[in-house]
């Protein structure tokens, strides 16, 4: 499904939404602006990242009690910003902090509670951070709050289906990731059925990009992710590991997040999490490989230095 120009405008004009055809018959559909430039500037609302340049790595800080693999290590706001610093001192090119976990049948916290586990620490890292901080929300009061207080982006695991996100990013101008889920995580891997996995989690991404568009987010504001493990099992979530590179062709920068994932669990025979670690740098080579231009990973330094050989070697091609 690397589609050129023309037949992504086909695409949108046959499968898409009323919304997506119509900008992508306007011209200004998001593809148009990053087939011009591949190398762009995710511009985060107080610090940026170069993208195209090879791919970066996000590091995962989940201030969480229950997150799949790391769940209440950094509750404490002084053992999380001492983690975000070991993150940055490895290599990290971006942080994604999470206060609710998104793991399948994770119960939800209200945004009180996900906004008290985030606020001390994000006022922490931004005072010293140089890289861009992402907030892992769904929620578009957690996202406001955060964006007004430090974050530079918003990674919203909804696939910014809240209209109120929508304006949210439109009126603030900050990047945001589009991922793709069925449903919530409490639900959703009650139904992991797909007649067609790849076109239907690509249609579902480029309806969401369209609809972002149609509420006046800028396409350079627009990252998107199908979303591995959220509603997908670990056969599909490969096969979408497998075919990352499809999504470029929505014309907006990837991100891929296979880190501890079960998909790494599923492919080593059953390995539990903490035996998924050299997996994950193996998935982490493969999004790369794919044109992925961010990979989100709670081991950073193996990462940076497995892409830097990655990065040697098509340099040398
Ligand atoms: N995966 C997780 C959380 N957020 N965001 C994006 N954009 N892509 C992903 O693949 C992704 C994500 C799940 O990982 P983790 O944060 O470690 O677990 P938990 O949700 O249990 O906190």
């Amino acid at each position: 499904m690397r589609a050129s120009l023309p037949e992504l405008a086909r695409l949108a004009r046959d499968t898409a939404s009323p919304e997506m055809r119509e900008l992508a018959l306007a011209g200004r559909s998001a593809f148009q602006f990053y087939t011009r430039s591949r190398r762009v500037l995710l511009e985060g609302l107080h610090r940026s990242c170069r993208l195209g340049e090879g791919c970066r790595v996000m590091g995962v800080l989940n201030l969480t009690p229950d997150s799949f693999s790391d769940g209440g290590r950094f509750l404490d706001p002084r053992d999380a910003v001492a983690h975000a610093e070991r993150l940055l001192a490895e290599g990290a090119h971006l942080l994604d902090l999470g206060a609710e976990s998104t793991r399948p049948g994770a119960r939800p916290v209200s945004a009180r509670a996900e906004w008290a586990r985030l606020a001390p620490v994000l006022a922490r890292l931004h005072a010293i951070s140089p890289v861009p901080l992402s907030v892992d929300t769904r929620k578009p009061e957690v996202a406001r709050r955060a964006l007004a207080n430090g974050a530079d982006l918003v990674n919203d695991v909804g696939g910014l289906r809240s209209e109120e996100m929508r304006s949210l990013l439109a009126r603030t101008g900050a990047p945001a990731i589009a991922m793709h889920m069925r449903g919530s995580p409490a639900r959703m891997q009650r139904n992991t059925r797909y007649a067609d996995l790849r076109g239907e989690v690509y249609g579902f991404l480029a309806e969401a990009v369209a609809r972002a568009l149609r509420d006046g987010v800028g396409p350079e504001q627009l990252l998107v992710d199908p979303g591995l493990g959220f509603g997908k099992t670990p056969e599909q979530s490969l096969e979408l590991l497998a075919h990352a590179g499809e999504f470029r062709s929505l014309g907006l920068p990837v991100v891929v997040g296979a880190s501890r994932k079960s998909m790494l669990g599923f492919a080593l025979g059953g390995a539990p999490v903490n035996e998924r670690a050299e997996a994950g740098l193996a998935a982490a080579v493969i999004a790369a490989r794919e044109g992925a231009s961010i990979v989100r990973v709670h081991e950073v330094g193996p990462t940076v230095r497995a892409l830097a050989l990655l990065g040697a070697v098509e340099r040398a091609r």
